[in-house]
């Protein structure tokens, strides 16, 4: 008897960045009964989990990342009617769905906040972290991450924005507060969380160890207890800036405190290391090969991985791995080398239909990382031209710009001026169009889905980079007793010789183009294929 696993493991995922999804109520921002209207088309990608990304109540310093009540529903996305009709629609579609969970900070517009500042001696004074003198900790938003509080003569501490105080995970009063939270939604009947920075939530400021911090697996295993433990959800943590290796351990099969988490080495790989994600490097493919190759043997039957290229806060795909002139092609192949590795698959909304980055003037930019960033390298003295080639590069808005439906005004995402512009690309570029064409993304990332359910190789089998230091293709072979396949994913625009006849007598499952002949092998620009072989049964039982 095969083992049975989790469902999660199986499952596919597809985030919903909700301002940018779809507008059902003519106010060019994109809500719940827009995403409402449009669960067939997710369904029929062969989807399994949404990911909603925050709908709560927030004054959208940080587009719903700085939460002023975790238990409303800004009105800007709907009402708790809507997310409950939306649960409940979702669930009648045979799918489910995770909300996100931002509790390494709230907005400074929630009531504990409001009620921190006032006094010294205020009961919720403890919820957030307060010092009389600030450290050299700078906000990933850029400037110190610390801001002066007149009342009370004291300074508290960001990470991120200065609306986005950072809570005080030491108070145990905080933290049941929140589980008590997290129940109340995990009650409502949802299916699980993604967690924002929860690598933050065990950090010491003083001795200024944030990520990975020396309290997180503690107060990571103490929610595990108070909120997870006996339901059967899915909960996947983002961790920047956590190690392979501790992600091996965090979801590891025997205590898991996580189903899986969002594991970033592959993330950082085209930055310059140590000056952060504006100082463009650029990517080496042999150096991406080995961090999939480590992440893979690493967790491989010890934890559990999610198979990401892209979310909100990052770039698109395409744009970023892959190669706009060859826009289709790089798109499936980009798929097929991430999804066909072991690991839960995420899609961004959009990807699969292969949207790409913009480059904006900087007055239609609206992300406050972007916008900080800007005047803060300005004033740094770099130079604007400078400064917009690592927007356009790494810039979050590339990847928030609204859902591109079909080509009529607006890109069919509203009828009114949204909030953020369309990619301007919308002609060419958008599902209705995508879905019409017989070679489609959209319809290779659905046939990509079904032969994943298909097969158990690929929840199961096991990992082998093949020709590791080859520069442009990335080639892989994964087994278990009695299946194989063979992984290929050009990188190139150029047609390239290689030699894989042992692999000959493998069957193409799934490819960008007519299948190549593995006897003879040359390698189409930015072809990718799935070959399989079954052993014979008989020859292993
Ligand atoms: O992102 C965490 C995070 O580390 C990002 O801010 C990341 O550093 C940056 O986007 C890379 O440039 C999460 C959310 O996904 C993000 O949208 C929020 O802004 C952030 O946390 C704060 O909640
Ligand atoms: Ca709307």
């Amino acid at each position: 008897m095969e083992k049975k696993i989790e469902w999660w493991k199986n499952a596919i995922v597809y985030q919903i960045y909700p301002l940018s999804f779809k507008d059902s109520n003519h106010d060019g921002i994109g809500d719940l009964n827009g995403i409402n209207s449009k669960l067939d088309y997710i369904k029929n990608l062969g989807i399994d989990v949404i990911w909603l990304s925050p709908v709560y109540q927030s004054p959208m310093d940080d587009n719903g990342y700085d939460i002023s009540d975790y238990k409303r529903i800004n009105p800007i996305f709907g009402t708790m009617e809507d997310m409950e009709n939306l649960v409940s629609n979702i669930h009648k579609n045979g799918m489910k769905i995770i909300m996100d969970l931002v509790v390494n900070h709230t907005s400074d517009e929630h009531q504990w906040f409001i009620e921190a500042k006032k006094s010294k001696d205020n009961p919720y004074r403890d919820y957030y972290i307060w010092r009389d003198q600030p450290n050299q900790i700078q906000s990933v938003f850029s400037g110190p991450a610390w801001t002066y509080n007149e009342a009370t003569k004291q300074y508290y501490f960001h990470l991120f924005s200065n609306k986005q105080p950072d809570l005080n995970w030491h108070n145990p009063k905080l933290r049941l507060e929140i589980y008590q939270m997290i129940n109340e939604w995990l009650d409502k009947g949802i299916d699980g969380f993604r967690l924002d920075v929860i690598d933050l939530i065990g950090k010491d400021i003083d001795s200024m160890s944030l990520s990975d911090g020396p309290y997180l697996n503690q107060y990571l295993q103490e929610m595990h207890d108070h909120c997870f433990k006996n339901r059967d959800i899915l909960t996947v943590g983002e961790m920047p800036g956590l190690s392979i290796k501790r992600a091996s351990e965090i979801t590891n099969q025997k205590n898991p405190l996580l189903s899986m988490i969002f594991q970033f080495s592959h993330i950082s790989l085209d930055e310059i290391p140590g000056q952060g994600k504006w100082a463009l490097k650029k990517l080496d493919l042999v150096e991406f090969k080995n961090v999939f190759n480590k992440l893979q043997q690493t967790l491989f039957e010890k934890g559990w991985n999610s198979l990401f290229l892209t979310n909100h806060d990052q770039p698109r795909a395409v744009s970023r791995f892959g190669n706009l002139s060859f826009r289709k092609k790089s798109s499936k192949m980009l798929a097929t080398v991430l999804y066909g590795m072991q690991g839960t698959p995420y899609v961004f909304q959009g990807e699969e239909i292969g949207m790409t980055g913009v480059q904006f003037e900087l007055s239609q930019y609206k992300d406050i990382e972007t916008l900080n960033m800007y005047r803060d390298h300005l004033q740094k003295g770099y130079k604007h031209d400078d400064i917009m080639t690592s927007i356009y590069a790494k810039g979050r808005d590339n990847s928030r710009t609204p859902l591109q439906w079909d080509d009529t005004q607006n890109a069919g995402f509203s009828d009114v001026q949204p909030w953020i512009d369309i990619n301007p690309n919308y002609k060419e570029l958008n599902a209705k169009k995508d879905l019409a064409e017989k070679d489609s993304i959209y319809n290779y990332f659905k046939e990509l889905f079904t032969i994943r359910k298909k097969y158990r190789i690929f929840d199961q089998g096991t990992f082998e980079l093949i020709y590791p230091s080859h520069h442009e293709l990335f080639i892989y072979l994964r087994k278990t007793k009695n299946e194989a396949i063979l992984v290929i994913g050009s990188f190139s625009e150029n047609r390239i010789e290689i030699d894989l006849s042992e692999y000959s007598q493998y069957q193409c499952l799934i490819t960008n183009e007519t299948p190549i002949d593995l006897k003879q092998t040359v390698i189409p620009p930015y072809y990718c294929a799935i070959y399989y072989k079954k052993e014979d049964y008989h020859a292993n039982h």
